[in-house]
């Protein structure tokens, strides 16, 4: 059964991926909706026309009066609620809501929620993975790879989804089984009016849950409502009860728990004190919900990590290239720039720029400084980070990703690393952060 009104009338509004998603949902269980997007031609306008020919779609600007019929619109995580005419309509009385909601109102098995401003990803991949060594039925999804309203399954055991400040701003009721907030640094800062409101936006993931996890290195991971919940927390200290940490005994570092050792962190396969804050979190997910140790070890010792985050492309005369074109903000470019800095002999030739999305780019300052030989910058916000570095390090302008790698080739010295890691969106010079890392994958194994 359904736990969705048949008698009212709903609004898709967005038809990317989760408004298609949002279709599905709506026409399998018989309920009456339309569709509008801001956009002349969404991606999906062809599968939905094809798949659901008599589904009324008015693409274009919206008209508030049209939106008004709607007793509950399903408002897409790539729409801000700001929008006036959303806001119009929700002055009249029309609930905004979207397809986490739905989700969460629907989801019969247990919810692990993971959000975060960096590293969401990594975490909830690692996490699937351990449950799946567990032998357990999940279903991975949501901000990542499938929409969450297509994991809906009788047959799925646990559910473990990544979650973005914009699908949490529409949910009121997520009731998570457990739920964390992984870290919390400036993105999206054109969506939100400062930290503070993308703060809000994130903590609302703990609205309805069981358990929490929390960062020890991070105060602003931990939950404002969360008295009286049980809470696990990780970090890269030694733990203490409900605690995942690190401890280091005879001159060998473990993953640990409590006061237990689990597992040396030497037989992790991802690199970087990054990646070891990953692995306790995704450990501390998993115990939460009752996962064996031995089966999330066991995933810990085969993940060998995402593309585009930290990826290791090729060697070359020395030099060591490294795609983190997922290093969309500030925050991911730090970790990345700190991780591989401490681990490399030589300097970090830092390939940045993009779209910045509103960035305050002077916390680079330092760690570009002291990690660095330098920088080749591209994109539209290229002077706004060359103004943030000063003259911290050498700095290069390049109109292209093919002229930056052949920048980078000539600038960089044996033990050195060449590191793609933008510190902002891709969309001003490409489809996505996806298609960044591929060209320059290519463009640095074509370099002979
Ligand atoms: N748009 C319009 N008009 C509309 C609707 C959308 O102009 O009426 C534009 C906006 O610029 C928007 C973009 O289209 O940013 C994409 O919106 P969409 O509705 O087509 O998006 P979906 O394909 O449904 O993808 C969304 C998430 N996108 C965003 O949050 C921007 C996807 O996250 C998510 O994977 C997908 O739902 C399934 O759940 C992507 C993302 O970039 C990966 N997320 C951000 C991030 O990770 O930093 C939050
Ligand atoms: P998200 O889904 O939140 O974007 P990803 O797992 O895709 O996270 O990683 C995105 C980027 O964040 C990576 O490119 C990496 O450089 C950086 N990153 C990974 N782990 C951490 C961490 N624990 N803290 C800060 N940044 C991180």
């Amino acid at each position: 059964m359904s736990l969705i009104a048949s008698d009212h009338f709903r609004i898709v509004v967005g038809l990317g991926k989760s408004g298609m998603s949002l279709v599905r949902f709506l026409a399998n269980r018989g309920v009456s909706f339309a569709v509008a997007d801001t956009r002349e031609n969404p991606p999906e306008l062809a599968t939905l026309r094809r798949d659901y020919p008599q589904v009324d779609v008015r693409c274009g600007e919206l008209d508030v009066e049209f939106l008004c019929r709607a007793d509950e619109l399903y408002v897409s995580p790539g729409l801000a609620l700001a929008t006036p005419a959303l806001q119009a309509a929700a002055a009249r009385g029309v609930k905004l809501s979207g397809d986490i909601e739905l989700f969460a109102r629907n989801a019969k098995a247990p919810i692990i929620a993971i959000s975060g401003s960096n590293a969401k990803s990594t975490v909830t991949t690692l996490v699937g993975e351990m449950a799946a060594a567990a032998g357990k039925r999940v279903a991975v999804g949501g901000n990542l790879g499938t929409p969450a309203l297509d994991l809906l399954s009788d047959d799925v055991e646990l559910y473990v989804m990544e979650l973005s400040s914009f699908q949490l701003e529409t949910t009121d009721q997520l009731g998570a089984e457990v739920a964390t907030v992984l870290n919390v640094s400036e993105d999206h800062m054109d969506r939100y009016s400062g930290l503070p409101a993308y703060h809000l936006a994130k903590h609302r993931i703990f609205r309805g849950a069981r358990q929490v996890v929390f960062n020890r290195q991070d105060a602003l991971t931990r939950p404002l409502l969360g008295e009286g919940l049980p809470c696990w927390s990780f970090g890269l200290g030694v733990p203490d009860f409900k605690g995942f940490g690190l401890r280091e005994e005879n001159g060998e570092k473990y993953l640990a728990f409590e006061f237990q050792n689990l597992m040396p962190v030497r037989e992790l396969k991802i690199r970087g004190a990054h990646n070891q804050a990953n692995a306790l979190a995704a450990l501390a997910l998993g115990h939460a919900v009752g996962l064996p140790f031995d089966a999330m070890l066991s995933a810990l010792r085969t993940f060998a990590g995402l593309e585009h985050r930290c990826q290791w492309v090729r060697d070359l005369d020395g030099v060591a290239w490294y795609n983190d074109s997922k290093a969309t903000n500030v925050g991911a470019a730090l970790a990345a720039i700190e991780g591989l800095g401490a681990d490399i002999e030589g300097k970090l030739v830092l390939i940045a720029g993009g779209d910045g999305k509103g960035a305050d780019f002077k916390d680079l300052r330092d760690p570009v400084a002291a990690n660095c030989r330098a920088v080749v910058l591209m994109g539209r916000d290229r002077e706004l980070i060359a103004q943030a570095l000063g003259d911290a390090v050498p700095l290069v302008r390049v109109g292209s990703l093919d002229e930056a790698v052949q920048q980078c080739r000539a600038l960089a010295q044996p033990g050195d690393a060449v590191l793609l890691s933008p510190a902002c969106a891709s969309f001003d010079m490409f489809k996505n952060y996806e298609e960044r890392g591929q060209l320059f994958a290519r463009a640095a194994e074509d370099l002979a």
